[in-house]
């Protein structure tokens, strides 16, 4: 899932500012890599408080500023579009069409998820083009090095640090590596959870005892689960407006992903 325009979490408190007793201060952030290896020292120190164990802190430790996902991070575009633009550039109507036929090829897989999670086939299909095209391109950027640099980085530091320590206890519970790819900011698999909803809202759909967000099956499980912890209502309406329209704004805080997301599921839904 894509985080841009996330709403700010205020990160004041005494405990932050080390302003408490036996409390250290909080690694300081910095807005390019040179005091990226101190924050990562500092970093452990929280990461291994906050619960990450040993593979986690290697993971952390062999991390690597990583200079693409900032310029990216600098550098976002797309989301300032009207909806029509941001629709064509995205192409929606391609993912429309081929999630028609993506839907009418695996009914039951589909409404075995809906019949879980009420969540219906075209929502989820919708997530997953406009996410990766369906699973084509999942990123190629190093889920830890990313997601660390963007809690190092100061212009949104207090947001992502929640996910570095996520990414670094998917580590410790072998769902990633220090190696696995994922997109610019760290967003993992099939629909790009971030790496702290990937560790809370995870699910392993296809039995094999392991949450992959590489396999399409526990991606989607995945993602349904998210959309009904945050209030899915089964059988009730999705579009801008209706009461299951709250849970997409949950996924993605852009107002013209919402509401594309939600135009696509329904043209995916009402079938071809
Ligand atoms: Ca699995």
């Amino acid at each position: 899932m894509m985080s841009r325009w996330s709403r700010p979490i205020a990160a004041f408190s005494l405990f932050a500012l080390g302003l408490l007793p036996g409390t250290a201060t909080a690694a300081p952030c910095g807005n390019n890599g040179s005091g990226f290896a101190a924050w990562k020292a500092a970093f452990a120190q929280e990461a291994a408080r906050a619960g990450v164990g040993n593979r986690g802190l290697q993971a952390l430790a062999n991390a690597q500023y990583a200079s693409r996902t900032i310029a990216a991070d600098r550098n976002q575009k797309s989301f300032k579009y009207s909806l029509d633009k941001f629709m064509q550039v995205r192409g929606a109507s391609t993912i429309v069409a081929q999630g028609r036929t993506r839907k009418a090829r695996n009914p039951q897989f589909y409404n075995a998820l809906e019949q879980r999670y009420g969540v219906p086939a075209g929502v989820l299909i919708a997530i997953h083009g406009m996410e990766t095209g369906f699973g084509g391109f999942m990123g190629d950027s190093r889920v830890v090095s990313a997601i660390t640099t963007l809690a190092y980085d100061c212009r949104r530091s207090a947001f992502f640090v929640p996910h570095a320590i996520g990414a670094l206890k998917l580590v410790d519970q072998g769902t990633i590596t220090g190696d696995t790819r994922g997109a610019k900011h760290g967003e993992l698999g099939h629909t790009q959870f971030l790496p702290g909803n990937a560790l809370k809202y995870g699910v392993d759909a296809n039995g094999d005892g392991r949450v992959d967000f590489y396999d399409q099956a526990d991606a989607l499980a995945s993602t349904a689960n998210y959309l009904r912890q945050k209030g899915w209502q089964p059988g009730q309406g999705y579009q801008e407006g209706q009461p299951n329209f709250r849970a997409i704004r949950e996924w993605n805080a852009a107002g013209v992903y919402q509401k594309a997301i939600a135009i696509m599921a329904a043209e995916i839904d009402a079938g071809g």
